[in-house]
């Protein structure tokens, strides 16, 4: 069988909010427009993918959260309605997906091997979270892959964000081991945002845009200096600051994700392409792309 391979990674946020904005046949809730700087991002990023040919998408969510271990979505079809429980007013969104099965459990095996506790997810009615849809819907709006979700492990929470660290990188590595057994084409999304201080007052009009902006001037200036390093291709030097950011700005990189996929990919070199930066709810958001097979294919060093 022929190696499989990672050919993108990509830091896809998961607001439920650019959804909304679309209006996509999925969602209940009607919009006017909103967070366009974020929506052309993720436009620009599709337009990149229509060019890669991929058999999977594998996401790792913040919003499905495990205290014990890791777990892999183990059903080859979940369908049912997600309701954001803080924003039930902009997402209710009927989604039918399905699941790469065999490419979770050689994930899930992997990653147990590697001294990972783990578990498949087997209840057909388990409701899938927002943060896993929201991340594939504006990646591949047409739901025409199978993915692959993970669950984040909630270290960060229950022991350190060192401890996160520690296994998300575990986690990374086992992952581009079981992609190559698998001989699977995977994109690779970490579901999370950057800075994660809210606004505190919420506007009448979800997308009034006049309230939409960072809220503390030291969160925009950590979001800068990841990105930065994103940019710069110094992605092992991010990784070690992730804990620092975590407590610092209580990003979302809590969840592991961002180290994860970083780990997955060897920690690039090359510079990442940043498709856009923006705010929703004063959160720092940023559409990242590692166009991963391109830069080996092109000699550069992973
Ligand atoms: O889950 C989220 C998020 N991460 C950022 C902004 C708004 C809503 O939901
Ligand atoms: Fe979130």
């Amino acid at each position: 069988m022929k190696k499989g391979c990672i050919v993108a990674g990509v830091l896809a946020p998961h607001p439920p909010h650019l959804v909304y904005a679309e209006n996509p046949p999925q969602n209940e809730p009607r919009a006017e427009c909103g967070w366009e700087n974020l929506r052309w991002g993720y436009e620009r990023l599709r337009k990149n993918l229509e060019n890669i040919d991929f058999d999977t998408l594998v996401v790792l969510s913040p919003h499905w959260q495990t205290y014990v271990g890791t777990h892999f979505l183990g059903v080859e079809r979940f369908s049912s309605v997600s309701v954001d429980p803080i924003f039930p007013n902009l997402f209710r969104y009927h989604y039918d997906l399905t699941v790469d099965v065999s490419l979770a459990e050689t994930m899930e095996r992997h990653a147990r091997e590697a001294g990972l506790v783990t578990r498949m997810m087997r209840n057909p009615d388990f409701r899938v979270d927002y943060g896993t849809i929201v991340s594939c819907h504006l990646t591949r709006p047409a739901w025409d892959k199978p993915i692959v979700s993970i669950s984040s492990h909630r270290s960060t929470h229950y022991f350190s964000p060192d401890v996160m660290l520690a296994s998300s990188l575990k986690l990374g590595h086992a992952t581009r081991e079981a992609i190559e057994a698998s001989g699977k084409r995977v994109v690779l999304l970490a579901s999370n945002s950057l800075s994660h201080r809210h606004f505190t007052t919420e506007a009448e009009v979800p997308e009034d845009m006049s309230r939409e902006h960072i809220y503390h001037h030291g969160q925009y200036l950590w979001d800068m200096k990841v990105i930065e390093l994103m940019k710069a291709g110094k992605t092992r030097e991010l990784v070690e600051l992730v804990p620092d950011f975590t407590e610092q700005t209580v990003a979302e990189t809590d969840s592991g994700a961002l180290t994860w996929m970083l780990s997955a990919l060897d920690f690039p070199s090359y510079p990442a392409e940043v498709h856009a930066y923006g705010t929703v709810i004063g959160t720092g958001n940023a559409v990242v792309e590692w166009a991963h097979e391109a830069h080996l294919v092109s000699g550069g060093a992973a």
